[in-house]
């Protein structure tokens, strides 16, 4: 039986990929302090393992790598919110970097030796720099303490892979979006937060004129583009960008969540989000040449969410 390590597990990728490990029939530890992630999203099931732990707990850390010689180690515990790594980026650098590298140094210490490694880099990386689309040869330009660790990782993850021969990858996700994001927490991807004003019927707040525009990703998209990544060896030492290669506008995006929902979505307007990228969307060409196909527009994604709710 496979061996798969997911940190931040409980989190919203990470038990969408729970999700599919444990029906490919593989055996999952989950590693979550629940500080975002929720039980309720971690799948009922014998082959699951999880324990309520912060990757900063090095000594517990080391302990489940060596013990558990995983085959497949996918990291992506993270404070995920920019706003939160502003507000306090001292400790979500400890998360979002330096607990990470403590994971890199156990595995080259004991020469452990995972078919894969993956660590989850983010679009903030290319910052504010307007040329589109963005390959991961683009130049980068990470502002927010988040953009920057999520940058260091990444490079750290996929040299120490170089240097110590250990098999990494990365991704780059754009604006990801699926059952179990929770919609409660104010810094939840918009699609979320949309779900649940066209569920209640509360006033959403659109930041600036809903002309921005976001390259949306389904998750079952991006849990496909993890297992390609992992089972391909083509992507070792590689980063890729996780998204459709397609871009909407929010107000495009809120017309077509309103004719799937059949609901009308209360509207108001506030100025722009300081900070907030204005255009975005991403290349996907490296991923394609994987096998990679992004098989939910923002129709078919929306519409599927939607049915989830
Ligand atoms: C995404 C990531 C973020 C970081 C960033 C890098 C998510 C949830 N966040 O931020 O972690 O990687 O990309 O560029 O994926 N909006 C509203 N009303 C709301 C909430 C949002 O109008 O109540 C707008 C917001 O101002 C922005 C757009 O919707 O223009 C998307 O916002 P978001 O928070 O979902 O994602 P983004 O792209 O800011």
């Amino acid at each position: 039986m496979k061996k798969a390590l997911i940190t931040g597990g409980a989190g919203f990728i990470g038990s969408n990929l729970a999700d599919k490990l444990v029906e490919d029939g593989y055996d999952v530890t989950i590693v979550d302090d629940l500080s975002m992630g929720l039980i309720s999203n971690i799948p009922d099931s014998k082959d699951i393992h999880f324990y309520e732990k912060s990757i900063t707990d090095y000594t517990f850390m080391e302990k489940i790598l060596i013990e558990n010689n995983f085959d497949y180690i996918y990291l992506l515990a993270a404070i995920a919110s920019v706003a939160d790594t502003i507000e306090r980026p001292y400790s979500s650098h400890l998360v979002n970097q330096e607990a990470n590298i403590r994971i890199l140094e156990v595995i080259r210490k004991n020469n452990l030796k995972p078919k894969r490694v993956i660590f989850s880099s983010s679009a903030a990386v290319y910052g504010n720099e307007p040329t589109l689309p963005k390959k991961e040869t683009s130049s980068i330009s990470p502002e927010s303490p988040y953009a920057i660790d999520k940058f260091a990782t990444e490079r750290f993850v996929i040299n120490y892979g170089k240097l110590y021969g250990i098999n990494t990858a990365a991704t780059r996700f754009f604006n990801v979006y699926g059952p179990k994001q929770n919609p409660h927490s104010p810094y939840s991807g918009v699609i979320s937060i949309i779900s649940k004003s066209l569920k209640s019927k509360e006033t959403f707040t659109i930041f600036g004129d809903g002309e921005q525009t976001r390259d949306f990703v389904y998750i079952d998209d991006v849990v496909n583009a993890l297992i390609i990544l992992s089972n391909n060896d083509d992507a070792i030492h590689n980063v890729y960008n996780v998204a459709t290669g397609h871009s909407v506008t929010l107000n495009e995006m809120i017309n077509v969540f309103e004719k799937i929902s059949g609901n009308h979505l209360n509207l108001k307007k506030d100025k722009e989000r300081v900070g907030d990228i204005k255009f975005s969307k991403a290349d996907v060409t490296a991923l394609i040449g994987l096998g990679y196909s992004s098989n939910f527009d923002i129709n078919d994604g929306l519409k599927k969410y939607w049915e989830s709710l």
